[in-house]
């Protein structure tokens, strides 16, 4: 077994980016399954031209995409990636899409295809707060998951993928008045996602 784990760079004004620092501290295998961490650009253009290769290149049995979500206060599970880009903020190198698609030829939305119900029912178990979200946004983490949806699609392959996001850790918000989760937690956190994702049954 193959898993595909990615964090992104910091963006916002951030130094760290969550998402990338709790991947980078996993362990090289769980359960048998070896990881690949790869740290994903903050561009839409970026993501979409790598992570088709990524996953082309890798054929993982599994890709978990990881981003943060400042201001969320749990680890979320998204259900649903939208073929939208429609920023508020440029992305890291200075694009700002308004209502474009991800991809002209492609459905309005996917699925994950990671059990989004058994990650959060595994990760409320281990005792970290989790819940589903239904949106991912419209910002460069929607965009990484419905390319590599979008990808495993249309290559026909059996790659399940899906997205978590992540809340501040503690050090960004020593100076802000938004919540925040340790660093271990959220590693701790990814390591009951890749273990529930290469373990149950596809579905939510
Ligand atoms: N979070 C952003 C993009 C990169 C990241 O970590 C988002 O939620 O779209």
């Amino acid at each position: 077994m193959k898993v595909l784990i990615t964090g992104f760079e910091p963006f916002g004004g951030e130094e760290i980016n969550p998402s990338w620092e709790a991947v980078k501290v996993l362990p090289e295998k769980i359960d048998g399954a070896t990881l690949v961490k790869r740290q994903l650009p903050v561009t839409f253009r970026g993501v979409k031209e790598l992570l088709p290769k990524l996953i082309v290149e890798e054929k993982p049995d599994v890709v978990i995409l990881t981003g943060q979500a400042g201001g969320r206060p749990n680890i979320t599970v998204e259900r649903i990636a939208i073929n939208v880009m429609d920023s508020a903020i440029a992305d890291n190198e200075g694009y700002k899409p308004e209502d474009e698609p991800v991809f002209e030829e492609a459905p309005a939305a996917y699925f994950a295809t990671i059990p989004v119900k058994a990650i959060v029912k595994a990760l409320r178990e281990a005792k970290i707060p989790a819940s589903v979200s239904n949106t991912a946004g419209t910002y460069v983490c929607n965009t990484a998951m419905f390319t590599a949806l979008h990808t495993i699609a249309v290559a026909g392959m059996e790659t399940r993928a899906g997205f978590i996001h992540v809340p501040f850790i503690h050090e960004q918000a020593l100076d802000k008045p938004r919540p925040s989760m340790a660093l271990e937690t959220i590693a701790r956190a990814f390591e009951v996602v890749v273990r529930t994702s290469i373990g149950e049954q596809k579905g939510y």
